[in-house]
């Protein structure tokens, strides 16, 4: 606002003509680079666990907000971007994606739905896949389970032009509400010296209005270098299931944006 003005004051100064270009234009194309994304974490596995994030793209540069309630108090929530920068039309898991039946859908039977990892949201250090469980380095919810984080992260420009394809999903549920991670609900299958519950997926969100912008080229696909193959009927079902919720979470936004006006 500030630089508009005073362009326009110098406009009106009559400052020579190039002075006058490089100012508005400037302040334009800063406004145009930095884009940011709303995703509504919704729980899953019946945790209640919900929130909000907010992916800032600058550049290359992604800065990641979260801001969420109801997890598992005292405890570090392994948190991550996945998706694909393929155009493929990975989604939040739904609840059929427990293929083992026994009531969570763990991380493995989420990761057909929801992709690889692209960022692992560390507090400190590496954010790669390989960090996907670095739990020493997540960040840790509060006593009452509220859980905030900020970080920017330089990302692969392909990452930075599919941010709009990519979810969040924050892991650690508390199957037998005792306030903790512990094995009753039997071992993590990523990692055996970690409980299910701590790598289990808390809640999930996509970018709003994603599945409709980035419909891919081609249709509904699942990942190539995954063991999808088998499941792919259902997953494409699921995927529809997923378009279909999407389009209406998007109505219901435009009806109360309308009662607001
Ligand atoms: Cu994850």
């Amino acid at each position: 606002m500030i630089s508009r003005r005073t362009a326009r004051l110098a406009a009106l100064a009559g400052l020579p003509a190039a002075l006058m270009l490089g100012g508005p234009a400037a302040v334009a194309s800063a406004a145009d680079d930095e884009k940011a994304h709303q995703i509504d974490l919704t729980p899953q596995n019946g945790s209640g666990a919900e929130g909000a994030a907010f992916l800032s793209v600058e550049g290359t540069e992604l800065t990641v907000n979260v801001d969420a309630k109801g997890l598992v108090p005292n405890s570090p929530h392994a948190q991550h971007i996945h998706g694909s920068t393929e155009g493929m039309d990975f989604h939040c898991p739904s609840p059929d994606a427990d293929k083992d039946g026994d009531g969570i859908v763990s991380t493995a039977e989420g990761l057909p739905s929801y992709g690889d990892i692209m960022i692992s949201l560390t507090t400190k250090g590496d954010t790669s896949m390989d960090s996907g469980l670095a739990v020493e380095r997540m960040p840790k919810a509060d006593a009452d389970g509220n859980l905030k984080y900020e970080r920017t992260i330089t990302v692969s420009q392909k990452v930075a032009d599919h941010i709009q394809d990519l979810h969040l999903v924050q892991h650690g549920i508390d199957v037998n509400g005792n306030g903790k991670y512990d094995a009753e609900a039997g071992k993590s299958e990523l990692d055996p010296k970690l409980p299910q519950e701590a790598t289990a997926p808390a809640n999930c969100g996509m970018v709003k209005g994603a599945a409709i912008g980035s419909m891919p080229v081609g249709g509904v696909e699942t990942g190539g270098g995954q063991d999808t193959t088998a499941a792919s009927p259902a997953l494409i079902a699921a995927g529809g299931a997923g378009l279909a919720g999407a389009a209406g979470v998007l109505l219901v936004a435009r009806r109360h944006r309308g009662a607001g006006q």
